[in-house]
């Protein structure tokens, strides 16, 4: 499926008829972003399907990460790259599955940057899942494609999504004008929006981090879920509660839909990396959602959209969700 053959009717009127700080959406956005939806349509169906059709387990290959691939992880990079081939206006795409990007029209004002299926390690046992993409604008569109287009910090995203594929499809779209939800009807096919002006509370009493690595984190981390864990047994006004969903989408979406703070912090297992997640394609376009929801995101020390990349695929440390929480997280960093 591509561009031409959109099915996503009631998105492309959305895209059509809204204004981003006053100015209709360029038609190559609409389309590419059309080009998107369709295709995360079609992959919502396949991860729903699973064992049915043959598709859990792993492909017996690695990718760009040295990390073992799903079949799932694959047919969802395949399909994206696919689904984009029309759009007039796409310069070319980047994916987490890939290591080199891949030219589309070579020239255009666009570049499309994905985590094709995040979270895919709980593909096989039925949780959650994810696609998470982020648009840059080509600084020279006329100029043919090179690796260093994408270098961008995250400020240079025109827009950024997720598609969680839970017990609804449910995408989160910004354009830098606040973030819009769709959730997909499966009888029809469409996506129907469901929430615009999606905001995240300032204050929370719901952290998410995987507790197992506590040992391995640096102290500011440290002291914040300590004070978490203690509540009002200790330095914090209030009691908290933990989640881990370990899938970046799902508990991103949860962040979005009830405020709380995501994290997975730098630690010392590979004190070499920076984080584990990466930049690009999961911790920008994350942030840019949560940004624009009046969340804030940060990697200890600086805010992760003001991140100058040097590699496609860097990792980076992230802290990211309510903003009274972030902003104490980032005053123990900086007594460190
Ligand atoms: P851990 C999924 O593999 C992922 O990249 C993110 O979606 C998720 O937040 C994280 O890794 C989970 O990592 O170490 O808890 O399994």
């Amino acid at each position: 499926m591509n561009a031409s053959t959109n099915s996503n009717i009631q998105f492309k009127h959305y895209l059509e008829t809204s204004k981003v700080k006053g100015l209709a959406i360029p038609a190559g956005l609409q389309q590419l972003l059309l080009a998107v939806a369709d295709t995360c349509t079609t992959l919502s169906h396949e991860v729903a399907q699973g064992a049915l059709i043959g598709l859990l387990g792993s492909a017996g290959t690695g990718n760009v990460q040295g990390e073992v691939q799903q079949k799932l992880d694959i047919i969802a990079n395949d399909l994206l790259i696919e689904g984009v081939q029309a759009c007039k206006s796409l310069a070319g795409l980047a994916s987490e599955e890939m290591e080199l990007p891949v030219a589309v029209q070579g020239t255009g004002d666009y570049l499309l940057l994905f985590d094709p299926l995040d979270g895919s390690s709980n593909i096989d046992v039925n949780v959650s899942i994810g696609t998470i993409f982020s648009i840059l604008k080509k600084q020279d569109p006329t100029a043919p494609l090179q690796t260093a287009d994408f270098l961008l910090s995250g400020r240079h995203q025109v827009a950024a999504g997720y598609v969680v594929y839970g017990p609804q499809t449910t995408m989160a779209l910004t354009l830098g004008d606040g973030v819009v939800m769709f959730t997909l009807n499966k009888d029809t096919g469409q996506f129907v929006l469901i929430k615009h002006a999606v905001q995240i509370s300032p204050a929370t009493k719901e952290f998410a981090i995987n507790m197992s690595n506590m040992r391995h984190w640096a102290e500011p981390v440290r002291r914040y879920v300590e004070e978490c864990l203690a509540g009002v047994s200790g330095e914090r006004d209030k009691d908290f509660n933990m989640r881990w969903i370990a899938s970046m989408v799902a508990d991103v979406h949860r962040v979005l839909s009830r405020g709380g703070i995501f994290m997975y912090p730098w630690d010392q297992r590979e004190p070499h990396k920076p984080g584990k997640l990466r930049l690009m394609y999961e911790a920008n376009p994350m942030s840019f959602l949560v940004e624009q929801a009046g969340g804030a995101s940060t990697n200890g020390e600086q805010l992760i959209m003001d991140l100058q990349p040097s590699d496609l695929h860097e990792r980076v440390s992230v802290m990211l969700g309510s903003k009274d929480e972030i902003e104490r997280l980032q005053r123990y960093h900086a007594k460190v």
